[in-house]
């Protein structure tokens, strides 16, 4: 099954959690478009995370979600919010989210932790999750150590519960290859970066349109916490620091302070611009409606030309 079905949208696809950018705005236009809007609430307070939630009420009358983010400081009363706002989708990510999944369930909430691996994804199966988004290293954004086309196949064997594939996927090509690996649908993030939508400064997606396939790096491969960016001054003084022994702590909120001056201040240079490797292949800003279009559409497209090609 698709999970469309499951999520009661138009199109398989879910919009990726994306800290500090994905508003309630945000996840309306998104699921206006047929597909799974998020309110990422990483980077939010959990009053600012009611003003989206109540925002994106207001704009949309199609299905939305939240996305929490584990390491966020206010995730124990987010938790608790998304109950009481009668939030029908919860996805998590950066972390083990077992301990509310009990209460979740008893709110009929649907929940589709985001897993970097088989083990947490069986894990979080017996704890009741109704799907998992499995996410591979090719992601922006904080990450796993797997690549999506040796991870996912994994997880599809080992669980009985939908499985979404998530990095690396911007294209039709990149969708019909999720769907190839057991993929009931996906998640995509950095195509939607580029969106005239999308609330980051037009800077940082140009930096996105820029980009070209070696463009991203890993920050925080030794600290503990990976993040992939976009390569500039920031991601070089990171890593040097990171080599110098700087503290986890330090380095998270320079991340996350970061990642604010990219999103608000289009600072490019000392800010940290979030994106997979597909950034390589977002070639232009374009209406959310219409990336997601061309997406199933490309995806069609391909299917009809691999079944030829197969066939021969
Ligand atoms: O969470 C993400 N991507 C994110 S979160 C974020 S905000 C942030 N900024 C700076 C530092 C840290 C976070 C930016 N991008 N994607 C989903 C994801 N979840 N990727 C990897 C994981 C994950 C990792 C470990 C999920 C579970 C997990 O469990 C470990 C355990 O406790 O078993």
């Amino acid at each position: 099954m698709k999970i469309n079905e499951l999520l009661k949208v138009k199109y398989p696809l879910i919009q990726g959690g994306m800290a500090n950018i994905a508003t309630g705005e945000f996840a309306a236009s998104v699921s206006n478009a047929g597909a799974l809007g998020l309110i990422g609430a990483g980077g939010m307070t959990t009053e600012i995370l009611k003003e989206n939630i109540e925002k994106c009420k207001q704009l949309t009358d199609q299905p939305f979600g939240v996305n929490l983010m584990m390491m966020n400081p206010y995730v124990d009363e987010m938790a608790q919010l998304v109950i009481d706002e009668g939030i029908k989708v919860v996805t998590t990510g950066a972390g083990n989210p077992s301990k509310y999944m009990k209460a979740w369930k008893e709110a009929g909430i649907l929940v589709m932790p985001v897993v970097p691996s088989v083990a947490l994804a069986k894990r979080l199966e017996r704890s009741g999750a109704d799907a998992v988004i499995v996410e591979g290293t090719e992601a922006g954004g904080h990450i796993g150590e797997l690549t999506t086309m040796a991870l996912v196949p994994q997880v599809v064997e080992a669980v009985s519960i939908p499985v979404i594939a998530a990095g690396g996927i911007a294209s039709g090509k990149q969708l019909l290859a999720a769907y190839a690996l057991g993929a009931s649908g996906v998640q995509v993030g950095t195509c939607l970066l580029a969106s005239e939508e999308c609330p980051v400064h037009e800077n940082y997606k140009n930096a996105i349109v820029k980009a070209k396939d070696t463009d991203t790096t890993v920050t925080g491969r030794i600290s503990g916490t990976p993040v992939r960016i976009i390569k500039n001054r920031m991601a070089k003084e990171y890593i040097k620091r990171e080599k110098e022994g700087a503290s986890m702590e330090e380095l998270e909120t320079y991340t996350l302070g970061s990642l604010r001056k990219a999103v608000l201040e289009g600072d490019t240079q000392s800010g940290s611009l979030m994106a997979g490797q597909v950034a390589g292949m977002v070639k232009e800003i374009k209406p959310v409606k219409t990336i997601i279009e061309d997406l199933f559409h490309e995806c069609d497209m391909e299917k009809e030309k691999l079944i030829n090609f197969l066939g021969e």
